[in-house]
C-alpha cells in the first residue's frame, strides 16, 4: 500500500525548486510518473522516439556520450520537443570528479548545461566538489540547467552504494542543499524530506536482470513497496517490438500505484 506516501498536492506545496515545480504540473497534466531512458546511439533513432514518446512521460533520459553523431542540431531539436511536448530533458552524465573538471565537463564539447534540465551526479567526490560547482549553474539564467540528481543508489548487482554509511552521507548532502539537488536516484525511499523526488532505474515488468549486472524489478515494487516517485524505464520500451505500446503499459501502471492510496 502507499500508506504514509506524500502525495503530489503535498510535495508540490513543499518544494521551492523550479524544477520540481515543473515535473510536478507535467506529472499531474499527462498523468504520468515515467522517465523514458532512450539508450540508442543516434540522434535520428532518439528523436523518432522522442516524437513518439514525448507526450507519455515526464522526462526524457539520455547519455550524451553513448551518441555517435551528437550535435548542437540534436540538441536544438531536441529543447523544441520539450518545449512543445512538456518533458524535461536528463543527461545521465553522472559527475564523479573535481568541481573544476565537472564545470569543464558541463562546458565542454556537449555543452550539457545549456540543453540538460537536470543532470546526475555521484556523490563520492564530496559535498564541496558537488554543490558550488551546481549552483553557480542552476542559479545563472543563461544555462537551462535548473537541478541535480544525486545517486544515493545504484540499481546494479554489487553495488557499491550499499556499502556501510554511503547512502546516508549521499542523503545529508541532499537534504542540506535542497535549492539545487532536486531528487536521487535510489532504489528505495531514503530521505525524510518529501520535496525531494525519488527517481528510480531498474524497472521491467517482463525481465529481471540483463547479463551486465542490471537489477530490474516491477513497478508495485519500485512504487508502492519502495515509495519511489519517477519510473525511469530504458529497454523494456526501447527494445521492444511496440515501444509505445509498452511505453503506455509502463504509464499506465506506473501512475496507478502512485495515485492509489490518493484515488481510495
Ligand atoms: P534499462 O534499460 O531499463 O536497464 O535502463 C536503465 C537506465 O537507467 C540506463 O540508461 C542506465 O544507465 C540508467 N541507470 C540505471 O539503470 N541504474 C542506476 O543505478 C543508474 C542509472 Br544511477
Amino acid at each position: 500500500t502507499n500508506a504514509g506516501r506524500t502525495s503530489l498536492q503535498e510535495r508540490e506545496a513543499l518544494t521551492t525548486s523550479p524544477l520540481n515545480h515543473k515535473i510536478i504540473s507535467f506529472m499531474k497534466k499527462k498523468s504520468s510518473n515515467l522517465c523514458l531512458a532512450i539508450d540508442y546511439t543516434t540522434t535520428e533513432q532518439i528523436l523518432q522516439m522522442v516524437e513518439k514518446a514525448g507526450p507519455f512521460v515526464v522526462a526524457i533520459k539520455v547519455h550524451s556520450d553513448i551518441i555517435t553523431d551528437f550535435s548542437e542540431s540534436f540538441t536544438q531539436q531536441l529543447v523544441q520537443l520539450a518545449n512543445n511536448l512538456e518533458f524535461i530533458i536528463f543527461d545521465d552524465r553522472k559527475f564523479a570528479d573535481t568541481g573544476n573538471t565537472t564545470k569543464l565537463q558541463l562546458t565542454g564539447p556537449f555543452k550539457i548545461a545549456e540543453w540538460a534540465d537536470v543532470v546526475t551526479t555521484h556523490a563520492v567526490q564530496g559535498v564541496d566538489s558537488i554543490v558550488p560547482v551546481f549552483r553557480e549553474f542552476i542559479n545563472n539564467p543563461a544555462y537551462r540547467l535548473s537541478g541535480v540528481l544525486l545517486i544515493a543508489q545504484l540499481s546494479t548487482k554489487g553495488s557499491l552504494t550499499n556499502i556501510h554509511e554511503y547512502t546516508k552521507k549521499a542523503v545529508q548532502i541532499a537534504d542540506e542543499n535542497r535549492d539545487i539537488v532536486s531528487g536521487f536516484i535510489t532504489q528505495t525511499r531514503i530521505s525524510e524530506f518529501s520535496d525531494i523526488l525519488n527517481w528510480t532505474p531498474g524497472v521491467n515488468l517482463d525481465a529481471k536482470n540483463d547479463s551486465t549486472g542490471q537489477q530490474w524489478r516491477g513497478v508495485e515494487q519500485a512504487i508502492e513497496i519502495q515509495q519511489n516517485d519517477i519510473v525511469i524505464v530504458g529497454r523494456g520500451v526501447t527494445s521492444s517490438k511496440e515501444p509505445i505500446q509498452q511505453l503506455k503499459r509502463y504509464r499506465q501502471t506506473a501512475w496507478e500505484s502512485l495515485t492509489k492510496e490518493e484515488n481510495e
